[in-house]
């Protein structure tokens, strides 16, 4: 039988997090190696283990698998979470990679400067509400079920679950003009697996802060200035 999976990154949320919520969401039980140091890295880097060298990294079913997607698909997969067809899978997808977008601007905010930050928040609310959260609440009022696709709880509702929470810790009213997605989040954050998860002492990573920060540049030897969107 297969151990558990074996994840590789820092001590916090970045292009990780959306992997620990899938296998959480999944019931699948997870390890996981946090980088802390350089030498860390460099040893992934020196074995051959980082296909592009860039984590995360996820041993999974004996593979070393790179690029966030690909292992968020395998597992979504893996773990019925990606549809029943073709076409469930093309709008999970699509709905995912909205969320992915959304959240990209919230990953990117801890490694601003202040005044980047100030802007960063304007732009992640405004889109957030206007281009974002519209679309969900359109959907899930459209078809009147419990989840995104298919009548059926997948991976498009986890992104949308840990986006909804992300934006929420920027701005806690933001989903005061969407009653939809209100029921929604109160409905899936009800699912035994992902109230286990939102539990304190869970594997879900806190809000990053300075010291997230500063182990990524030092790990990563990446102390170039990222810019507001
Ligand atoms: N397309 C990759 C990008 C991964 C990525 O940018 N990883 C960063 C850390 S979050 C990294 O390892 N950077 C080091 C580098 O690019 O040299 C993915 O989605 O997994």
């Amino acid at each position: 039988m297969a151990g558990k999976p074996k994840l590789y990154y820092f001590d916090g949320r970045g292009k990780m997090e959306p992997i620990r919520w899938l296998l959480a969401a999944a019931g699948v039980e997870f390890e996981e190696e946090l980088l802390e140091t350089r030498e860390q890295y460099e040893k992934l880097l020196q074995d051959g283990d980082l296909l592009f060298q860039q984590v995360p990294m996820v041993e999974i079913d004996g593979m070393k698998m790179v690029q966030t997607r690909a292992i968020l698909r395998y597992i979504a997969a893996k773990h019925n979470l990606y549809g029943k067809d073709l076409k469930e899978q093309a709008l999970i997808d699509m709905y995912v990679e909205g969320t992915t977008d959304l959240m990209g601007l919230i990953l990117m905010y801890p490694f601003l400067s202040p005044e980047d930050k100030e802007k960063q928040l304007a732009t992640i609310i405004d889109k957030a509400t206007k281009r974002y959260f519209p679309v969900y609440e359109k959907v899930l009022k459209d078809h009147g079920q419990d989840f995104l696709v298919g009548n059926q709880f997948s991976w498009a509702d986890v992104h949308l679950i840990e986006s909804i929470l992300m934006v929420e810790e920027k701005s806690c009213d933001v989903l005061s003009e969407f009653p939809q997605l209100q029921a929604f989040k109160a409905r899936i954050s009800n699912i035994p697996n992902i109230k286990k998860f939102l539990e304190p002492g869970s594997q879900r990573k806190p809000v990053p802060d300075d010291k997230y920060v500063e182990t990524v540049r030092r790990v990563l030897q990446a102390y170039y200035v990222v810019k507001a969107t």
